[in-house]
């Protein structure tokens, strides 16, 4: 089986939300079958949905991986499980929020996994990162991610100097 493209949605606002970050970059860069190919900025970015919480350090992994969408899922919630997330109601805070956005063309709507992911084309703190690595990536049924940025809003987000790093270089 060829290896395909899939973007992850990073996000964070619990317990030095930089490191929840970083160290799961690291994570998603170990995972079996898949390379991290490449890693946006973080950003930080105005809680968005529910106002009352931290602020939140975003950011977009590019991979490549052989594993299945339901598996690379799977991988995602159980690195979010290491990093103590729970999920006490819709939007609430948390340590680490994974989340797939893309895995290559596909388009599918099941229970607990719809590609591309609902709710990316509104969201700046996505969409932005995303930009940054692949402007011309194309959201199925919604062209390429420029497009979809560029009528949101970018004002809450900041860029942190310095945080776009190399990719390690992993085998699949
Ligand atoms: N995630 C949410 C809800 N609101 N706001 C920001 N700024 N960043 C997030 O990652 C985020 C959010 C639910 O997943
Ligand atoms: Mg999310
Ligand atoms: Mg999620």
């Amino acid at each position: 089986m060829a290896d395909i493209p899939a973007f992850v949605a990073l996000g964070a606002n619990l317990e030095d939300p930089v490191n929840q970050v970083r160290r799961a970059l690291v994570e998603l860069a170990c995972l079996p079958r898949t390379r991290l190919t490449a890693q946006s900025s973080l950003y930080l970015s105005k809680p968005v949905g529910h106002a009352r919480q931290p602020d939140y350090v975003n950011a977009v992994a590019a991979l490549r991986t052989r594993l299945t969408p339901r598996g690379l899922l799977e991988h995602l919630l159980e690195i979010e499980t290491r990093h103590g997330r729970t999920r006490a109601f819709k939007n609430a805070p948390r340590t680490l929020d994974l989340d797939l956005l893309l895995y290559g063309g596909l388009v599918m709507h099941e229970p607990g996994l719809s590609l591309p992911h609902p709710r990316m084309r509104e969201r700046a703190f996505v969409l932005l990162p995303l930009a940054e690595l692949d402007p011309d990536c194309q959201i199925p049924g919604h062209g390429p991610v420029h497009r979809c940025l560029a009528p949101l809003d970018i004002q809450d987000l900041t860029r942190l100097p310095d945080s776009r790093q190399q990719a390690p270089a992993l085998p699949l």
